[in-house]
């Protein structure tokens, strides 16, 4: 696996960091009352959304969860088109009628995020046995949460996946928590990845705040699925920072010394810090550049989203069939 280029690593950080600068500005906006719905953080896990999608194709297709703008973005969606869809608007990814969990653009190989946890686990396998069946070169992807691991599309279709031998990565977004949850106190063993022993398939414990580790992961089992060798299930050890939900009644229990603890492991200050110690390769103006540009695209998208209009009331039941 040939280790990302330090022009391929600075698109890493501009990514993680446009996630990051994308997701305050949609808590702000949220909070002001010009978001509706409800959002739910990604800042904290970047570095699992932009390792992977790093070590794919464009024509890859992967599926996301209820935490999904990383996934988007990482994937390589427009900001303008998710900020409107966000705000509601007619121009958004889904006309506004679907809002921050139904971000979908199967142009670049993003089938959508889902709010029914592990809903999309079954979807995106049927992406990976599509690409089978077509003899394409494709893999999927799908992204979910250590919560989704309990629950039964994640078993069925990593024991279908794995005897069909189908082109997949299963990447488990292991942040200790489910809503309210601990991990610990649903999880009959603490590490995801051993229940790819029950289907006879490589489960990999990756550290999630860690891009180039993910990354490594992620072309490996890219690598497995193209060869024709099957799925694998990688988890990422990782932790949101925000509550389960920007709500401002969230109930959130996680104590205060494990939230700074993880905060202090920022998969963004880690890779600022990796480029700095590469003589000469970043600098702190060229940092403070790449951060400046990013918020000029995220205020640029919030004014694409406010100029476009509500879709209008006779167009909800549109788009609800197929012909
Ligand atoms: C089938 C289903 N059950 C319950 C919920 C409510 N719910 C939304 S998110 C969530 C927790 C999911 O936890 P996890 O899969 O670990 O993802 P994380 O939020 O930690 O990213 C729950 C229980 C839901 N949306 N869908």
């Amino acid at each position: 696996m040939p280790y990302p280029t330090p022009e391929a690593q600075r698109e890493m950080l501009r990514t993680m960091q446009t996630i990051r600068r994308f997701e305050e500005r949609a808590s702000d906006d949220y909070h002001a009352g010009d978001i509706y719905g409800v959002v739910h953080c990604y800042i904290g896990e970047e570095a699992v959304a932009v390792g992977v999608c790093a070590a794919l194709n464009g024509d890859d297709q992967i599926i996301s969860t209820h935490r999904g703008h990383g996934h988007c973005i990482a994937k390589g969606a427009n900001l303008d088109r998710m900020m409107a869809e966000l705000y509601g608007r007619e121009d958004g990814y889904c006309k506004g009628k679907g809002g921050s969990m139904h971000i979908a653009d199967f142009d670049i190989g993003m089938l959508g995020a889902n709010g029914i946890v592990a809903g999309g686990i079954s979807i995106v396998t049927g992406a990976g046995l599509a690409a089978q069946l077509e003899e394409s070169d494709r893999v999927a992807v799908s992204f979910f949460g250590d919560g989704a691991s309990n629950a039964g599309p994640f078993h069925e279709s990593l024991n279908i996946a794995a005897k069909w031998k189908l082109p997949m990565l299963y990447v488990c977004e292991n942040n200790l928590h489910s809503a309210q949850t601990p991990a610990a106190k649903t999880l009959a063993h603490e590490d995801v990845a051993a229940r790819a022993a029950g289907y006879g398939i490589p489960g990999v414990i990756v550290d999630g705040n860690d891009v180039f580790a993910v990354y490594e992961a992620a072309s490996d089992a890219v690598a497995r699925a193209r060869a024709g060798e099957g799925p694998t299930l990688i988890e990422c050890k990782t932790y949101r920072w925000r509550k389960h939900t920007e709500r401002p009644n969230q109930p959130d229990q996680r104590p205060e010394a494990e939230i700074e603890t993880w905060m202090k492991k920022d998969p963004i200050a880690r890779l600022v810090n990796h480029l700095k110690s590469q003589q000469g390769q970043f600098s702190d103006e060229e940092w403070e550049a790449m951060d400046a540009e990013i918020l000029k695209s995220i205020e640029a998208s919030v004014v694409y989203a406010k100029a476009s209009p509500f879709p209008a009331p006779e167009a909800a039941l549109d788009d609800l069939y197929a012909d």
